[in-house]
């Protein structure tokens, strides 16, 4: 099979999007995904996307596998690439454009703005412990500002859903984080049932974090859209930082907005092609 993709990156954080929208399943399993997405034997991406037919009243879906093959529930860097994707698809170039995308996380809407930037409103925070999933607290209750031992040491961590699991801990100094070292550690702790993103916030101003991430399924990568979204709840949680707050990530920075007045998360950032090309698989 001859495979036409499209190469995005939002902040550095890479995808090979599909045009998937002949059929209603995705054009490649998920080992074909692991293949795809290896920088040296394959085009190399942290992630495959595919956009295929609207379901549920939307106008497309998505449906993303990470490199390590696994299916995630929701991607924010990503959706904001897919939106340019298929703004590209239906001939381009209409800003204001608002599309509503049905993920496994549910209904999501990316509106397109100048310079490449793309709004996304990524609905609700899901805050109970059982729907992250962690066992670190009981049932309903939240994990806010819960100890977990991981590689010899006592974190302070917060765990906060965007459809996909993240656990998020405060320190003094990103950048003197191991996270080649413990990363692992924190994505197979046994009290993340489905495994997690870990994100490490040093908090610069009120307004303003440094964040690093260990993603599940893909490891450390340059930015993640739903991680930075689920910091900045975890950051308002525990008194670290505002509603309204700019996220600074290895690959750029993403503003994000925890609105008071609907409850929903608003992420503003660039999506952007880097090339195009055909694999034959
Ligand atoms: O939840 C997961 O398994 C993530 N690795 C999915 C990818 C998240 C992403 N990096 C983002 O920006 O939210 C695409």
């Amino acid at each position: 099979m001859v495979l036409e993709f499209t190469k995005y990156q939002g902040l550095g954080n890479d995808f090979i999007l599909l045009d998937n929208r002949q059929q209603t399943t995705p054009l490649v399993t998920p080992e074909q995904a692991i293949q795809l997405c290896d920088r040296h034997f394959g085009i190399g991406a942290d992630g495959v996307i595919f956009a295929l037919p609207g379901q549920a009243g939307a106008d497309y879906t998505m449906r993303i596998f990470n490199s390590d093959g696994s299916e995630p529930e929701m991607c924010g860097n990503g959706i904001r690439c897919l939106a340019r994707f298929i703004d590209h698809l239906e001939g381009g170039n209409s800003p204001g454009k608002t599309y509503s995308i049905h993920t496994l996380a549910g209904m999501i809407r990316p509106r397109l703005e100048a310079d490449e930037l793309v709004r996304v409103d990524m609905g609700e925070p899901i805050l109970t412990a059982t729907d992250i999933p962690t066992t670190l607290k009981d049932s309903n209750a939240q994990a806010v500002n819960q100890s977990l031992d991981v590689a010899g040491k006592t974190w302070t961590v917060t765990c906060v859903s965007m459809g996909n699991p993240h656990c998020i801990t405060f320190v003094e100094d990103v950048a003197a984080i191991p996270l080649e070292v413990i990363g692992k550690d924190f994505e197979h702790h046994p009290a993340f049932p489905q495994r997690i993103n870990t994100e490490f916030i040093e908090v610069v101003r009120p307004d303003y974090i440094k964040m690093r991430v260990w993603e599940r399924g893909a490891g450390i990568t340059l930015a993640c859209g739903t991680g930075a979204c689920a910091s900045v709840v975890a950051g308002v949680l525990t008194g670290h930082c505002d509603r309204l707050c700019t996220v600074e990530l290895p690959g750029g920075c993403l503003q994000i907005e925890w609105s008071a007045a609907d409850n929903h998360i608003y992420m503003t950032g660039p999506a952007a092609i880097s090339f195009q090309g055909q694999v034959t698989l």
